[in-house]
């Protein structure tokens, strides 16, 4: 792999985006190996994926416009179908997906934030769909995902406008859960920079989803992603199915027998995926 980093640990697999030079633009490469890294993740170990870019600047600075630059209208079709089918695997993950936002996440770059379950981010974050500044269209998602997540209202105002917006309104419209700063000493020194800081919240998130029963919380991804597309009725169907799933798997008779048993002494074991 050239352009992405992936590292284990105990449970929790971080993916980066390493392209720095090109603030991490999504070229076809990077997508073609963000697709093979996610086939190969193993989910009998990993439990959570945190997804960043390289380097303190940017998370992804949006699709290669070098790339684009020259494409027919079939090729930018199928460019955006490439960057849609990643977007999309990564999106209908079995397991959840933290985005752990380092700087820019402009056109791509915010479509593929969108595509987490979960997004946070330092506070030299800017977000935007800056497409039709470039004459297209958001072309991996934005169009769709940014209104669902903010309403429609935002998102046109954000797409039709081009304009970029920082952190905090990102925040204040719902975008990301949590923007994190750095830290510094009495004397104003920094001890960890923001990106530092957030990458060590993402990983306590990380961690505290993957100690829950596994089995549970993927359930709980699919019944919230399939029962968004659906209306209550379906929706909470779609609910009992995989509620019921769980039952008679080892990690719902032990974490209830646990809750059960009255020994004041007990210590909760790990859940074993089964
Ligand atoms: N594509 C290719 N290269 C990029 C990109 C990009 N999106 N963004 C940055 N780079 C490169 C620059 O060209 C530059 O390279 P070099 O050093 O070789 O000149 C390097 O990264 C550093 O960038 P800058 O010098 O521009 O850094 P600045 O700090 O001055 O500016 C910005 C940072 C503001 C992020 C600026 O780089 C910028 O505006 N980048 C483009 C942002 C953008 O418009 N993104 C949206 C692209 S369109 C898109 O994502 C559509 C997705 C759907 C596609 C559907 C397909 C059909």
């Amino acid at each position: 792999m050239d352009f992405i980093l992936y590292e284990v640990s105990g449970n929790v697999a971080t993916i980066t985006i390493n392209r720095e030079r090109a603030l991490n633009a999504l070229n076809s490469q990077v997508l073609d190996e963000l697709n093979a890294t996610l086939d190969a993740v193993d989910l009998d170990t990993v439990r959570c994926l945190i997804l960043t870019g390289a380097g303190p600047k940017s998370f992804v600075a949006g699709a290669d416009i070098g790339e684009m630059s020259t494409l027919t209208k079939a090729e930018g079709e199928a460019f955006g179908k490439k960057g849609n089918d990643v977007f999309r695997k990564l999106e209908t993950f079995p397991i959840p997906v933290i985005a752990a936002i380092n700087g820019f996440a402009l056109g791509g770059g915010c479509e593929i934030a969108m595509s987490c379950d979960i997004r946070i981010c330092s506070d030299n974050a800017v977000f935007g769909q800056p497409e039709v500044g470039l004459g297209i269209t958001p072309g991996f998602g934005g169009t769709q995902r940014l209104a669902r997540l903010v309403g429609a209202g935002y998102a046109k105002q954000m797409i039709y406008t081009a304009r970029n917006i920082k952190a905090a309104e990102a925040y204040r419209i719902g975008l990301v859960n949590e923007i994190y700063s750095a830290e510094v000493d009495a004397e104003g020194n920094v001890v960890k920079t923001a990106q530092e800081v957030m990458l060590a919240a993402a990983q306590k998130m990380a961690a505290g989803i993957a100690k829950n029963a596994p089995i549970a919380v993927r359930n709980c991804k699919k019944a919230i992603n399939d029962g968004l597309d659906a209306n209550m009725d379906d929706a909470i169907v779609i609910e009992e199915k995989l509620f019921g799933d769980c039952f008679e798997t080892e990690d719902q008779k032990y974490g209830m027998a646990f809750f059960l048993d009255k020994n004041k002494e007990k210590v909760k074991a790990p859940f074993v995926n089964r």
